[in-house]
């Protein structure tokens, strides 16, 4: 559904920053029934890893990549009313990035495959401090967490919260995902009982269709 003629045209208007244009083809691949998997991964994600590339060869500048960013943080939420649709299923995630982590989007849609799938999932966002995490752990008491890492280098602050997490709630279970995997770290996961590194959407989507 989203060929490369669709996946171009969106990339030129998200560069420009024309919104509306950008709105306009996410709503018609919606009304047209893409799933939301292929939407994040084929449009969104694409797109974004693009952008990371032109910012880092210096193609684009700061501003272009803060507006590309910002585009796609609204355009989102144009799947609520297809995730919030599904059936509940009585379980709930409380998803987040590490402290210093500022990069918020792969959460945020791991948060909604989560909705998708009939949880609840709370998202906290960008950089929550350990602290607030577990108070909110403590007060909602989910069925596992899951974070977000976009950083290699942030690794030490996720390991942190997994240990303080494993520390006050040793048998809640910790998914950890995100493209800082793609550089390392892939280590981590072994260390613990009960935290699994889990590369995609579809893995994910494949391991609450089990839980
Ligand atoms: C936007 C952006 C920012 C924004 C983020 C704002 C926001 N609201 O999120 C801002 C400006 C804050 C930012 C800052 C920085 N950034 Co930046 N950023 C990006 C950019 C362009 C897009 C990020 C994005 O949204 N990607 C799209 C999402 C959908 O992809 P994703 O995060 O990988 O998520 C997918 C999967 O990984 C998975 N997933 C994610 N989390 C989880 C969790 C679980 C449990 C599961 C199952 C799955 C999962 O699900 C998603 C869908 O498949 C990337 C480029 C890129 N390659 O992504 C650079 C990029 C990540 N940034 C980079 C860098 C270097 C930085 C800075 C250090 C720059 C600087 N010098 O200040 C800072 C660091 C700030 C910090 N401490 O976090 C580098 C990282 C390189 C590296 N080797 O680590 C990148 C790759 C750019 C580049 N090519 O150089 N950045």
């Amino acid at each position: 559904m989203v060929d490369e003629n669709l996946y171009q045209g969106y990339l030129k208007a998200l560069l420009a920053g024309r919104r509306s244009e950008c709105h306009d083809t996410v709503t018609g691949l919606l009304a047209a029934g893409i799933g939301v998997k292929e939407l994040y991964d084929r449009l969104f994600q694409r797109s974004m890893y693009r952008v990371g590339e032109l910012w880092e060869e210096n193609q684009i500048t700061v501003a272009n990549e803060h507006l590309a960013t910002s585009i796609t943080e609204g355009l989102l939420n144009l799947v609520y009313p297809t995730i919030f649709a599904s059936e509940r299923i009585d379980k709930k995630a409380v998803i987040s990035c590490s402290a210093n982590e500022f990069h918020q989007i792969g959460g945020k849609m791991v948060a909604d495959i989560m909705e998708l799938n009939g949880w609840d999932g709370h998202f906290l966002g960008a950089n929550t401090p350990i602290e607030a995490l577990l108070e909110y752990v403590q007060e909602i008491r989910p069925d596992l967490v899951a974070l977000s890492l976009s950083i290699l280098s942030n690794i030490g602050n996720l390991t942190q919260s997994i240990d303080a997490i494993k520390s006050d709630f040793p048998s809640l279970d910790v998914l950890i995902g995100g493209q800082a995997f793609r550089w390392g770290g892939a280590d981590v996961a072994r260390q613990y009982a009960g935290v699994e590194l889990i590369p995609s959407l579809d893995e994910l989507e494949n391991l609450l269709k089990k839980i």
